[in-house]
């Protein structure tokens, strides 16, 4: 039996218990079997709830590259790393070998050096989903700097109020982006950013769209000349176990965004671990998850977690509906992919599709599907285990956050038997537990609360860039000695895990605590229904009542609102009961979106409470545009 790789779900139980028993020996034996270490650490855990301090590993030097390059160049050398599919399919693809991206990753860290970038210096990188953006992370990797990659779709606003948190010496941009049909002028963007930006010194500006940009001088250089001329060969620079690798910012519900910090050696075990279970990597499978870098999903689950495993990870540059809304199914075909990895909005979005943008393409290839950033609610789940999965592959839905570095809760696939809505068991080494508003732990199933983690694991966040209080705060002092995710669950009688969304998303209705995401999924339900979002808004009598927003699938549905308000709210009676019943209902052509594709109730509370002045800054959503029409309609 091999705790590395889970087979069974006796084997599963076996390994689990042990992670909990001795979970010093079961990641030592983790650690020690299946990476390359410079030299070995003192202890595995050092660790303190209370002082909120953390250490994995203390004392071992690695560098994280030669774990996710060099060491695979013997066996994988002519292994392709990266496949990079272009936003428009008639540019050819790009296959990637492990010697060529190491190579690629030795250069750019030689130009980062001559920049003058050392060991412990952040480094921006505001690119698109190109190879550099890939090349550009492992180079800082390689040298000891910290990345801190910044979505590119995000506004000058986002990108300088990241820049300057972290205090970053150089930015690494494109002069810009294609996505779909439209080109975005990123280096734009990042020139009013740098305005406000005093602490960088320069700019590495990759081609792509060609389009006219301005460098200035002495600050601004084109990459390929500086790549061209810098060595071929960069020894990797030797880490501390708990060196900073990256800074990944997520927003809280307030307040400025949050710097995540993650350090390198549990980060990298617990990916590798994780990446290998869940989507159970055989040696010539093509992986191919769809998030964006920009996203902790991209990071750990695009880059590290796949190369740190020799596999072969697809990059896709563009948007699932380009040029029309076959294309994912189009690259699935076309590279034969084996894991595909997508979240819910997007799976809801091509659910909304005519079937035969699936049909004309063979996707016989698949063997796993996976989806993460959201509950996935239980149309959706039959939809993409019907239509994509033909009734066959098992679907992850796996369950974590920026902060948890990895997937926390998860099936694994041809393990685990998996249920729609339940993200199922934990990962062996992660000890998850409901607390109730008293602050104490529910034992026994079923149960309902708030969703923390226990003991630590390797990957978890060691802080929060500049602000270790708020890190404490935030994450640490609402439940003693507990890590509390700030999202709820229920765990039914067989131990399976529900994630039913944010806590701050529980509405209390004539006093029952009401969680959206079983809302929604009735709702949706509805066959005319494509997509909703529930918020409360203040009553006389309930204290709270529910507004519902929904898009239906086709636009300007024709039946009657009244009769569809009336048949929705039948569904939720039959599968929640009355008390569910939603008092108003918002008939929309869009929801208030992340970038990663997650609902903003916030804003949509706001709307629903007739409050609609202060907003907040909504330019870094994905649609800011459908906020003033939900307004205007909200009116009505
Ligand atoms: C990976 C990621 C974290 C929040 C988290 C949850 C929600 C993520 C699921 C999910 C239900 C899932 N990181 N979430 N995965 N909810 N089921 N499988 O999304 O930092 O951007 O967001 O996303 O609320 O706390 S994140």
């Amino acid at each position: 039996m091999s705790q590395y790789h889970i087979k069974s779900l006796e084997e599963y139980f076996q390994v689990y218990h042990k992670s909990v028993r001795q979970p010093e020996t079961f990641w030592e034996e983790i650690a020690e079997e299946n990476f390359v270490w410079k030299k070995r650490w003192d202890s595995v855990l050092d660790w303190n709830f209370e002082k909120h301090e953390i250490k994995w590993f203390d004392g071992a030097q690695l560098n994280i590259t030669e774990n996710c390059l060099d060491r695979h160049l013997a066996t994988r050398g002519n292994k392709t790393a990266i496949i990079f599919e272009p936003n428009d399919p008639s540019e050819p693809s790009e296959h990637i070998t492990y010697r060529e991206l190491h190579r690629r990753v030795c250069q750019f860290a030689n130009v980062l050096k001559d920049q003058g970038i050392k060991r412990g210096d952040r480094v921006c990188i505001y690119l698109p989903m190109i190879p550099q953006l890939a090349v550009a992370m492992l180079a800082c990797a390689r040298i000891g700097a910290v990345h801190s990659v910044v979505f590119a779709g995000f506004s000058a606003n986002a990108l300088a109020e990241r820049i300057n948190d972290c205090e970053c010496k150089i930015v690494v941009t494109s002069d810009g982006s294609f996505r779909g049909n439209k080109t975005l002028n990123l280096k734009a963007i990042v020139d009013e950013a740098l305005e406000t930006c005093p602490t960088v010194a320069s700019v590495l500006v990759v081609k792509r769209t060609k389009e006219e940009v301005n460098m200035k001088e002495e600050r601004d250089f084109w990459l390929l000349p500086l790549l061209d001329a810098a060595y071929k060969d960069c020894d990797p620079e030797i880490m501390g176990a708990e060196d900073p690798l990256f800074i990944l910012y997520t927003s809280g519900s307030t307040g400025l965004p949050k710097g995540m910090l993650h350090t390198t050696a549990g980060y990298m075990v617990y990916t590798a671990y994780t990446f290998k279970n869940v989507f159970q990597y055989q040696e010539n499978d093509v992986y191919w998850c769809t998030a964006d870098i920009g996203w902790i999903t991209g990071h750990s689950y695009l880059i590290y977690g796949p190369l740190a495993n020799g596999a072969t990870t697809v990059m896709y540059e563009g948007i699932p509906s380009y040029p029309d809304w076959s294309r994912f199914w189009h690259i699935v075909e076309k590279h034969k992919v084996s894991q595909f990895y997508t979240a819910p909005t997007a799976i809801r979005a091509l659910a909304k599709e005519n079937i035969s943008f699936v049909e004309e393409f063979d996707l016989s290839s698949l063997k796993v599907l996976g989806s993460v950033g959201e509950p996935l609610n239980e149309e959706a789940w039959h939809w993409y285990n019907d239509i994509i999965g033909k009734g066959k592959r098992p679907i992850v839905d796996t369950w974590f956050q920026t902060e948890t570095g990895g997937i926390m809760i998860s099936p694994i696939p041809f393990v685990t038997p998996t249920i729609p809505t339940f993200a199922t068991l934990p990962i062996p080494g992660i000890q998850p537990c409901l607390m109730n508003d008293e602050g104490n732990e529910i034992k026994g199933n079923p149960a309902e609360g708030r969703l923390c983690i226990k003991f630590p694991w390797p990957s978890m966040a060691r802080s929060i860039w500049g602000n270790h209080e708020r890190f404490k705060e935030t994450y640490f002092s609402l439940f003693e000695n507990k890590y509390f995710t700030g999202d709820g669950a229920l765990r039914d009688n067989t131990g399976y895990y529900r994630i039913t969304g944010r806590v701050d998303d529980v509405i209390i209705v004539s006093g029952h605590n009401l969680g959206t995401a079983p809302i929604e999924d009735a709702i949706n339900e509805h066959p005319a229904v494509a997509e909703s979002a529930v918020v409360g808004f203040p009553h006389e009598i309930k204290g709270n009542a529910l507004y519902g927003f929904v898009i239906l699938k086709e636009t300007g549905e024709t039946r009657d609102h009244d009769n569809l308000r009336k048949e929705i709210n039948q569904i939720i009676t039959e599968r929640i009961g009355p008390i569910a019943k939603l008092e108003k209902i918002q008939f929309t052509i869009g929801l208030p979106k992340t970038r990663s594709g997650k609902i903003m109730r916030r804003i949509l509370r706001k709307i629903a409470n007739n409050d609609s002045s202060d907003l907040g800054d909504i330019s870094t959503l994905l649609n800011p545009e459908v906020v003033e029409e939900i307004i205007e309609h909200s009116k009505v």
